[in-house]
């Protein structure tokens, strides 16, 4: 008998799927999936929506229906290969800490791009706000008032402290809602704190190296009471940019996306080139400086390059 159902986790060799009459299953794919041309280390992803079979016990998947959208990861070592970190989202909250771990501009853009790219609309979520002292409080305005000017949400949180969790919650009803970020930074925690029936295990942040455990390990989807869905995913380090065209970049910083068109040569890269409305823009104050480097960087793109802000006590 086949179903429909959708991914809610998946190890790589088995995939826990909830049909659509709200049961889980346990499944296994059949044949090979080969999808749109994309080179993945995971052929089928948290969040695809899929038909299955029953046979006996086993429940196998053996269909994809086509993906509203994904987004991945491209690894920094391996530069080929490329990860499906979740599909058919409708929005990611970036989980960003300003300490314990710390979380660099640069890392928080190329996320930025990413999702641009795949057009996953993002909000980012500053999480640990009660570890602030006030340097660490005027640093966050700095970081705020810098994304909130490039056209993002910016909301502060406190998993431990429960503060916006119901801002986040109203966010989060009845839309399949991403959380990524490094490891450590409070995903889990959140999730549990958003739904306390789930019990998802967190675990402290290294006290010396200032890094995530990397607890999570596998993405996994769960079900709100209240309405929608949450992707729990490991934390990741940094990631490479998918691959694009140079002129295309710019496309995906909205605070430069508004100028589209301005330049003098419809090919300007917005480097050396004259009359550039970019330049002008940073020259003038419009566009941050810090926004404009990340740019600089990710055209470079030596794969591993974060630039930090800044940041000395
Ligand atoms: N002070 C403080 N600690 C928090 C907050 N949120 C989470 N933590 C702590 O941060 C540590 C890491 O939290 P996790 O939820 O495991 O982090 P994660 O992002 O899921 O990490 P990975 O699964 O490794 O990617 C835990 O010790 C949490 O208790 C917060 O708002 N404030
Ligand atoms: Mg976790
Ligand atoms: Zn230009």
């Amino acid at each position: 008998m086949a179903m429909q159902g959708m991914v809610v986790k998946s190890t790589g060799s088995w995939y826990w799927v909830r049909t659509d009459d709200g049961e889980y299953h346990e499944c296994r794919i059949r044949g090979k999936f080969r999808i749109q041309g994309i080179k993945s280390t995971n052929p089928i992803a948290v969040g695809d929506r899929v038909e299955l079979f029953h046979e006996g016990d086993d429940y196998l998947i053996t269909e994809i229906y086509p993906r509203k959208n994904y987004i991945i990861r491209k690894s920094v070592n391996l530069s080929k290969q490329v990860h499906i970190i979740a599909s058919n989202i409708d929005q990611a909250f970036l989980i960003v800490t300003l300490a314990s771990p710390p979380t660099s501009v640069g890392f928080i853009d190329r996320f930025l791009v990413t999702a641009e790219a795949y057009q996953i609309p993002t909000i980012l979520v500053f999480n640990k706000v009660d570890l602030y002292d006030e340097f660490d409080r005027e640093f966050h305005d700095e970081i705020v008032d810098m994304y909130t000017h490039a056209g993002y949400e910016c909301i502060e949180a406190s998993a431990l402290e429960h503060m916006n969790i119901d801002v986040l919650t109203t966010k989060m009803k009845d839309k399949v809602t991403l959380l990524s970020g490094h490891s450590g930074v409070g995903k889990s925690t959140l999730v549990n704190v958003i739904d306390p029936d789930l019990d998802i295990a967190t675990q402290e942040v290294s006290a010396s190296h200032q890094k995530g455990m990397h607890t999570t390990t596998f993405a996994e989807m769960f079900e709100l009471d209240f309405g929608g869905f949450i992707i729990d995913t490991p934390g990741i380090k940094g990631f490479g940019l998918v691959d694009m065209e140079e002129t295309e970049l710019a496309d995906y910083f909205p605070d430069m996306r508004r100028l589209k068109g301005q330049c003098k040569f419809h090919n300007c890269k917005h480097v050396n080139e004259p009359k550039c409305a970019i330049k002008d823009a940073v020259e003038n104050d419009l566009i941050h400086p810090v926004r404009y480097d990340s740019y600089l960087a990710m055209l470079e793109d030596d794969g591993n390059q974060y630039r930090e802000f800044k940041y000395h006590k």
